[in-house]
């Protein structure tokens, strides 16, 4: 079938075109402005250039590294929290005060997010300021100073940061869940863990920059920006500390569980088997498993009659729910399993219930769902947000981007009997599990 990749970039066009609409006055101008592919160029030091050229008059520009918090090391862990508060400290070339100014001065927005594999520069910016903003956005991914008096003024913002973090169940609960899930790398907290908070130095910082942020580790990704301006960019600016770096540990898991006590009405539990490395096809099969099961979390209840959990749970309690199934994938592993959310007395009956409907899936009780899964993915695509980050993310994991047509068609390629089989791997995986609030009726994990 011919899937909305079309449809998708109408879209965009349709936008483009409103903007312009004063340019388009025939039919040359209107084949001028016919938004183009996503190019890739991968440079010889390594540094991936992706960009997708939609004449939008407003232009997002990424730099992602492969920096996020699995390879921080018991040494300097938390360091990659610091980087995320520090984006607009000291470069060599402007001091933190001329950065705040210089990118507000044109309208811009510099800021700074991770992942457990990356680190994500975005600025945003109309295009015609493209360059003086760019200058700053390299600045600070390559030239940061560090003053140690300025990292040490980061502390409150790093308890802050934590502070909130941990008045969400579900950040608490995810973070948890892969501490207990992995040995290493994957195990480590977005957030600075408490014994390092007010001990990570500039040192640390500088150390990790230097060993991390190599041109072979890094994407620079721009929307709304011409490729050979891009690619030159990149060749001037970012070919530094060339040489391929090492990779880092392969992840390791295990399995295991961990459960925080707490006096909150509410009960949150994950349960998760080890499911497959991003971008394969497996991984796929889970995705789609993952939406045929109901995904999101939030759920609610009797609103999402298509969510085969919520009416298998249903049938189990009467007492108010949400439960959802979860999948997160890395480079080298992923976790796939389900999310619930209970009265803490109906704990039990709501795991169980909603594993029971997985076991149904893994013995072949499934009918086709790739229907929905295409859906999320293209408005996934649909925000400049998501488009930056899935073209960035794959740049930088495949240095090659796949087109909404591929995945579609991947998507289409998954079979009932991957489906079946990908539920067969979280019914008999091993399990890890993490659970929040009053745990009087939680079952531990040996014993779902
Ligand atoms: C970027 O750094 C260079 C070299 O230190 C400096 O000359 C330039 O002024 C800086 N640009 C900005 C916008 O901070
Ligand atoms: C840097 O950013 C933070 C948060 O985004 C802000 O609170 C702080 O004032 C900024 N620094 C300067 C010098 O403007
Ligand atoms: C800047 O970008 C961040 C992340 O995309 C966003 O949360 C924030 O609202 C933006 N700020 C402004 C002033 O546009
Ligand atoms: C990242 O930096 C840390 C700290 O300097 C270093 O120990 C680690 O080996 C680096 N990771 C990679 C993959 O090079
Ligand atoms: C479709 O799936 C089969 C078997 O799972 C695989 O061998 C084939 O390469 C896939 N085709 C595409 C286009 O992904
Ligand atoms: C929440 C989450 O990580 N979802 C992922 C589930 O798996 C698919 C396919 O690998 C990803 O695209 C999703 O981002």
């Amino acid at each position: 079938p011919a899937f909305p990749c079309s449809l998708f970039f109408q879209t965009r066009l349709y936008a483009a075109q409103a903007a312009r609409k004063v340019e388009f006055t025939g039919a040359a101008e209107h084949a001028k402005f016919q938004p183009q592919d996503v190019q890739v160029t991968r440079l010889p030091s390594g540094l991936v250039i992706a960009s997708l050229e939609n004449y939008s008059p407003a232009s997002k520009i990424g730099v992602f590294v492969k920096a996020g918090c699995r390879y921080e090391t018991p040494d300097n862990q938390g360091v990659t929290h610091l980087l995320r508060l520090a984006s607009n400290l000291t470069t060599k070339g402007a001091s933190s005060f001329k950065i705040c100014r210089g990118v507000e001065a044109v309208g811009g927005n510099l800021s700074v997010t991770s992942s457990r594999e990356n680190m994500i520069y975005t600025v945003d910016c109309l295009r015609d300021d493209i360059d003086t903003v760019m200058e700053y956005l390299i600045n600070v991914t390559t030239a940061p100073e560090f003053r140690a008096w300025e990292v040490s003024e980061l502390t409150p913002r790093v308890k802050m940061d934590k502070a909130q973090a941990a008045h969400s169940t579900q950040i608490d609960v995810i973070e948890s869940l892969h501490e207990a899930a992995y040995k290493n790398a994957l195990c480590n907290s977005l957030y600075c863990p408490n014994h390092m908070v007010g001990n990570i130095q500039s040192g640390h910082l500088h150390q990790f920059v230097q060993n991390n942020f190599t041109s072979s580790r890094m994407a620079l990704v721009g929307l709304g920006v011409d490729h050979t301006m891009l690619t030159q960019v990149g060749e001037q600016f970012l070919n530094i500390r060339s040489g391929a770096g090492t990779t880092g540990a392969e992840a390791q898991y295990r399995g295991g569980e961990i459960r925080l006590p707490s006096i909150s009405s509410l009960l949150h539990s994950a349960v998760v088997s080890e499911s497959a490395a991003a971008g394969t096809g497996e991984a796929m099969a889970f995705s789609v498993l993952q939406h045929l099961l109901g995904a999101g979390l939030h759920v609610k209840r009797g609103t999402c009659a298509s969510s085969k959990l919520v009416q298998g749970v249903a049938k189990a309690t009467a007492d108010p729910f949400d439960v959802s199934a979860f999948n997160s994938s890395y480079s080298d592993s992923g976790l796939f399993g389900l999310y619930t959310i209970s009265q803490p007395a109906a704990a039990g009956d709501v795991i169980k219930a909603a594993l029971a409907e997985v076991k149904a899936v893994a013995d072949g009780g499934v009918t086709a769902v790739q229907a929905a899964l295409k859906g999320q993915f293209l408005m996934s695509l649909e925000t400049s947000e998501g488009l930056l980050e899935t073209i960035g993310t794959q740049a930088l994991a495949e240095g090659s981007y796949c087109s909404a047509e591929e995945v579609s068609k991947n998507i289409d390629n998954v079979s009932l009997t991957d489906v079946s089989n990908a539920a067969k791997k979280f019914v008999t995986g091993k399990k890890t599990m993490a659970s929040s609030g009053n745990l009087i009726k939680t079952p531990f994990v040996d014993e779902i």
